[in-house]
């Protein structure tokens, strides 16, 4: 298929929820980096899982139970193709992005770290990639050093890379794509410069594995964590990465049924990975939905689809730069698929309850990076996030809306 021959308009109308008005409005949905919406394949590939083959895995022998884990399987191996990992068994189901890396700060973490150690993260992690840091910080004396973000840009200060990748970091944690700010940051290079210091790597990639390619080879990191919910699967259900013979080395997360081989009243030996790390019933219709939606975003082509949302953010980006007084955050050039923005004298929360008085849909608020808007001194910004269902036209039509704002609040 040539980029040509993909019709943007018919991959929209696989999504039923983005046919409807809001406030007398059609609806424009712009909080893509929140979530994003589910296309008819995934909705349909849970309701058949529910209407037809709900079990529990991995302990019937039944035939629903065992197509429910047939189903189960057959999502992570679909998975471990999507990031390019060399086998399903480094794919450890989680609840999202979030639990991912929970997951590697109370194993890997809480045991491996001690005073003296240092954790490098940058200033632009979401506090799912800091708090759970700062929570083994304080148990284990490992100290928290951030590579710094070069002003309203966010772009990562490289030269302080040599400064403060020293033998001291033993894990260097770091988002693809920054929520917040659009940045793309240079995960492999940062990967190949922290395994040559001997540390591990984890690469946040929420905003990225549904926007463009992920492989984790050749990034090269130890650890990759990702939501469903952002790549136009069902919530609750998301992918973490383990290199295997990391993966093997590392105690429980959780300890319950599932992930067992043998359990006496003192004492239990434990499955290998990755079922060493799914305690209890998993979310077994999220992976399902999950593999589906896999399917869909590979059947557009994750290359097309992060040029798709290049566009519009840069085609955005360059309307509210001519907006006189607008402030404009994260980088001038190289830009993922979303804008953030503070107009003069309107808070970014006025923004967004006045936009979806309109039927547009954006964010406002800290995005979950309070640390990095606090360096950039505001409290706030309004955000536009885009996916491959978003049009130039509904661009357009966000750019009347925030007209009509900056009239109405005397701008
Ligand atoms: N990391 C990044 C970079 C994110 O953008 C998010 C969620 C997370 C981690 C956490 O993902 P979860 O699925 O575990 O919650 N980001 C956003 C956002 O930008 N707006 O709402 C949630």
């Amino acid at each position: 298929m040539t980029d040509s021959a993909i019709d943007w308009a018919t991959l929209r109308a696989d999504f039923p929820i983005l046919d409807q008005q809001v406030h007398g409005h059609p609806l424009v949905y712009f909080d893509n980096a929140a979530t994003s919406q589910k296309p008819r394949a995934v909705i349909e590939a849970l309701t058949g899982y529910y209407q037809r083959d709900n079990a529990n895995v991995h302990r019937g022998i039944h035939e629903l139970s065992n197509r429910a884990t047939a189903g189960f399987e057959a999502a992570r191996r679909r998975a471990a193709r999507f990031i390019n990992a060399v086998s399903p068994e480094e794919i450890v189901f989680t609840r999202g992005t979030t639990e991912g890396i929970n997951l590697v700060a109370q194993t890997w973490g809480m045991h491996q770290l001690k005073a003296g150690d240092q954790i490098l993260l940058t200033e632009m992690e979401h506090h799912s990639n800091l708090v759970p840091w700062q929570l083994v910080s304080e148990r284990t004396g490992a100290e928290l050093v951030y590579l710094p973000v070069t002003g309203d840009e966010a772009l990562l200060d490289l030269e302080a890379v040599d400064r403060l990748l020293t033998d001291r970091v033993r894990l260097l944690s770091l988002v693809h794509i920054s929520n917040s700010m659009g940045t793309i940051n240079p995960v492999a290079e940062l990967c190949r410069r922290a395994r040559e210091v001997g540390a591990i790597t984890l690469v946040d990639a929420a905003q990225s594995a549904g926007h463009c390619a992920v492989d984790v080879q050749s990034i090269g990191c130890d650890f990759l964590a990702l939501s469903g919910h952002k790549i136009c699967g069902p919530t609750g259900v998301g992918v973490l990465y383990g290199r295997r013979g990391l993966l093997e080395r590392l105690p429980p997360y959780q300890g319950g049924g599932e992930m067992i081989l043998s359990v006496g009243y003192q004492q239990t030996t434990f499955k290998p990975p990755p079922h060493r790390f799914e305690a209890g019933t998993p979310d077994i219709s999220g992976a399902i939905g999950l593999h589906a939606a896999m399917d869909y975003l590979d059947g557009i082509g994750r290359e097309r689809i992060f040029q798709h949302d290049q566009d519009l953010a840069r085609y955005a980006y360059a309307g509210l730069a001519e907006m006189p007084g607008v402030r404009l955050f994260g980088p001038k050039q190289e830009r993922a698929g979303l804008v953030s923005f503070l107009l003069p004298d309107v808070h970014a929360h006025d923004v967004v309850t006045v936009a979806d008085q309109y039927g547009i849909a954006l964010r406002g608020g800290h995005h979950c990076t309070q640390p990095l808007m606090r360096k950039l001194g505001v409290e706030s910004t309004a955000r536009a996030s885009f996916y491959f269902y978003n049009t130039r036209a509904e661009v357009d039509r966000f750019f009347e809306v925030i007209r009509k704002i900056q009239k109405f609040f005397g701008g």
